[in-house]
């Protein structure tokens, strides 16, 4: 009898120790994929199972799964994977070649550049940015939109959900955080980033803070030379987009065929953008792709299971209150 005590004491301490900050995650193709399983492991290896305000979502033109395992156990990709399918990308692109006349795509003309729109049969959209700026507008609404709404509840929990947590002994903290986590050197990466940020920016609770993980071309250690070149040419000008509306410039674009859904954007995109690229030492250094991706796994984990989250919050709100807004600089030249 008293050693069952002691055990439920024990048992008691341990769980109530349990903390966890409310966070989204959001995958945009195939570098999330060396990141998410093995943050899904780290959390079920800590709590027991993933608890309901930590939530994942990976979006990709290319269906193959990944995995971490340890222990004999599998964590899998597949539960919140969505696969985007690339069926109309293809009719569009035939099409396209044949010169035939489509109406319902003139809505993306001043923004998509129709002459670069290809098709390979291959996963992913093969460094063909231009496909990727209209893939992403034609599955909007049907795949994206309605996703990202549901991840979001999870940053709210209910009253009965937030009960049961408190029951099982979490604290569950009051800051909340959303990360989106992207290759910057590829396709899917980096044309989905502006739109998913833009709309999240929208979507989101206003007090919860919006964090954007860029792996650089750098950190594509298993592409050939002119896939690298590509790659960093995308790179250069995704984030030349993404310094454009830090500096003012407003995102206001189509989103589906018949225009009347918009994705705008008149603030910064994100609270923080992190370019991660893995070398250290000037270079001498490199992680591997999954060494890389376990670092940016443990990181985000310990983010939102430990006071390393909250305490680096803090101390960034109180950097950013004392920073003069770039159009305050800007005014003083
Ligand atoms: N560990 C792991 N790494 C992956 C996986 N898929 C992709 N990667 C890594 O992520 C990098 C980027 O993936 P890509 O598929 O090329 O990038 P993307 O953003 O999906 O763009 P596209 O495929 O070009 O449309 C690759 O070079 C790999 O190093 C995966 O399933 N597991
Ligand atoms: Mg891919």
């Amino acid at each position: 009898m008293l050693q069952s005590n002691v055990i439920a004491t024990e048992e008691t301490r341990r769980v109530s120790n349990f903390f966890v900050m409310p966070t989204v995650y959001i995958g945009i193709g195939g570098y999330s994929k060396a990141v998410f399983p093995t943050l899904d492991r780290l959390i079920h290896e800590h709590y027991g199972f993933r608890p309901g305000p930590l939530q994942f979502s990976i979006f990709d033109f290319d269906e193959a799964k990944s995995e971490s395992s340890a222990n004999g156990k599998k964590y899998s990709i597949e539960p919140y994977l969505v696969s985007l399918p690339k069926k109309t990308l293809k009719d569009v692109a035939k099409k396209l070649r044949r010169k035939a006349d489509l109406p319902w795509i003139k809505t993306f003309k001043p923004y998509v550049a129709f002459e670069h729109v290809r098709y390979a049969e291959a996963p992913g959209l093969n460094l063909f940015p231009q496909s990727g700026n209209l893939a992403w507008r034609l599955l909007w609404e049907s795949h994206i939109l309605p996703e990202l709404k549901t991840k979001l509840k999870g940053l709210h929990p209910m009253p009965h959900e937030l009960h049961e947590l408190q029951r099982q002994g979490f604290k569950v903290s009051n800051r909340s955080c959303i990360w989106v986590v992207a290759g910057g050197g590829s396709t899917t990466g980096p044309t989905g980033l502006i739109p998913i940020v833009a709309e999240l920016k929208r979507l989101k609770p206003s007090e919860t803070n919006l964090f954007v993980i860029v792996f650089t071309p750098n950190s594509y250690r298993d592409k050939t030379d002119p896939q690298r070149t590509r790659g960093r040419a995308i790179f250069l000008a995704t984030m030349e987009s993404i310094l454009e509306l830090f500096n003012g410039k407003v995102f206001d674009q189509p989103y589906n065929s018949n225009g009347n859904y918009r994705i705008t954007l008149e603030e910064d995109p994100c609270d923080h953008l992190f370019l991660v690229d893995g070398s250290f030492s000037g270079g001498r250094t490199e992680l591997k792709t999954e060494e890389l991706g376990d670092l940016v796994a443990t990181y985000l984990f310990k983010f939102a299971t430990g006071p390393v989250g909250e305490h680096l919050l803090g101390k960034i709100g109180n950097l950013n209150s004392g920073l003069k807004s770039v159009k305050e600089v800007s005014n003083e030249i």
